[in-house]
């Protein structure tokens, strides 16, 4: 079901924006490429290769506690789980967002679909008549079909669905994420609200959660960065996240601009406005960081940051590469430093001493054992500011009280989100386990 999905939210997309056809086209065409040269990243063994072509992210932005709850029991269904906590108010941008994606490996194998979710801090909006007119808006509207309501009370009621139950499902859902060019609310109120935050009206002046991109997976990013302006999309100045390296970690991501869409009003004379919230993204995935691995990774960021922003894009990379200077940048040394997250395997035919029994390290070295990067499967919460950023304009940066606002969010999807390290480590520590012979620790259970 949840392949199914995400094909029909990219079918759906490639129609209501044309340039996502261009970018999979590009996409598609650099991957042919890289692997053909054979320089696929280290970090891409063969069942990574298989789902290249399906995967995909994206995002949407919700209004209300109510919208998230009934999401997370739907993704449920899909096999999607809450991972991570983001809190974007730190960036100036007024949600906090999880992550819903598949958790086991062999789910991710299949189909890795993941989609960023962000709920609106009406808090966060400082006029008080302004937030009380939002959040009547808001829960005015209904976002899901009566089909897609009624249905995840049959699957929670029954623990599963009949053949025809699961199709008609994914296209009720698929409906929850169409673009409506006409808004839900007067010019003024739209003119108001886009005051506050540009965010701030893409959510609250339409019926629903539009999908705003989605993103394949890319082997260079680089490549496609330099592609883009060559067939007409204005890309974003910078690649966000770490430099390009021999070894890639964690997520480089870069985008195309929102394009400026008409919106429609309903009350008569009224004229059309322009609304710009759907872009198109790439990224590129390398290994997943331990906590470690991760405190390097920000406290580099942070002094590549500490000066401000350079004007020059390439000034930037140039900073941006010297300081990752200090990120090891060879598999070995990563893993020997407990920087990143390995799966660990037997492999057949080598016959090390019995010496070896229960060790590790003298299994790899005998050639017992072959130890592969685990890829990061999530997202980086300066790298989504900045994707908000480049889709919402620069003005849209504001500053907010930082407070946590995690219980809160937790209360409204009705769950804690996982931890997105606790599963790497479950993961690397069922293949040492294996490896070792031990009966493997069951992974985290996957259970809606
Ligand atoms: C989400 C931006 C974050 C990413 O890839 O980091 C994101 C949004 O604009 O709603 O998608
Ligand atoms: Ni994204």
């Amino acid at each position: 079901m949840r392949e199914r999905f995400a094909r029909a939210m990219s079918a759906m997309y490639r129609e209501e924006v044309p340039q996502y056809g261009t970018l999979l086209d590009i996409v598609e065409e650099v991957n042919r490429r890289t692997l053909q040269a054979g320089e696929g990243p280290s970090t891409l063994p063969s069942d990574e290769r298989a789902r290249l072509d399906v995967e995909r992210h994206g995002a949407i932005r919700l209004g209300s506690a109510r919208e998230l709850g009934l999401l997370r029991r739907m993704f449920a269904i899909l096999g999607m789980r809450p991972v991570g906590y983001y809190d974007l108010s730190v960036a100036g941008v007024p949600v906090h967002s999880t992550a819903f994606r598949p958790i086991l490996p062999e789910a991710l194998a299949r189909n890795p679909f993941r989609l960023f979710t962000s709920l609106l801090r009406l808090e966060l909006i400082q006029d008080p008549a302004l937030r009380a007119l939002a959040a009547r808006h808001l829960e005015a509207r209904e976002i899901f079909t009566p089909e897609a309501l009624h249905l995840t009370e049959e699957f929670e009621a029954r623990g599963g669905f009949r053949p025809e139950q699961a199709e008609a499902f994914v296209q009720e859902l698929v409906q929850t994420f169409k673009w409506h060019a006409r808004s839900t609310v007067s010019a003024d109120t739209y003119r108001r609200l886009h005051e506050a935050h540009r965010l701030v009206a893409d959510v609250v002046c339409f019926p629903g959660p539009h999908i705003n991109h989605l993103t394949p997976r890319v082997l260079d990013i680089d490549a496609v960065q330099q592609e883009m302006p060559r067939r007409g999309i204005a890309a974003k100045e910078i690649i966000e996240g770490p430099p390009r390296r021999k070894v890639p970690i964690l997520l480089r991501q870069t985008s195309f601009k929102a394009l400026a869409e008409t919106v429609r009003f309903d009350e008569a004379g009224a004229p059309t406005g322009s609304h710009t919230a759907r872009f198109g993204e790439v990224e590129q995935r390398g290994i997943a960081l331990t906590p470690k691995g991760r405190a390097l990774y920000d406290d580099l960021l942070n002094q590549v940051n500490a000066g401000g922003a350079p004007a020059d894009p390439r000034a930037y990379e140039a900073r941006l590469r010297q300081v990752f200077e200090a990120f090891p940048d060879d598999l070995e040394t990563i893993r020997r430093q407990g920087l990143g997250y390995f799966e660990y395997s037997r492999l057949p035919g080598a016959k090390p001493a019995a010496s070896a029994d229960g060790d590790l390290e003298a299994l790899l070295a005998a050639g017992a054992v072959r130890a592969r990067p685990i890829v990061y499967e999530d997202f980086l919460p300066v790298s989504a500011a900045g994707i908000f950023q480049s889709n919402l304009g620069d003005a849209a940066r504001q500053a907010y009280a930082a407070a946590d606002a995690r219980v809160a969010f937790e209360r409204a999807l009705g769950c804690e989100v996982l931890d997105e390290f606790a599963l790497y480590e479950s993961q690397q520590a069922a293949s040492i386990q294996r490896c070792l012979g031990m009966p493997g620790d069951a992974l985290v259970e996957d259970q809606p």
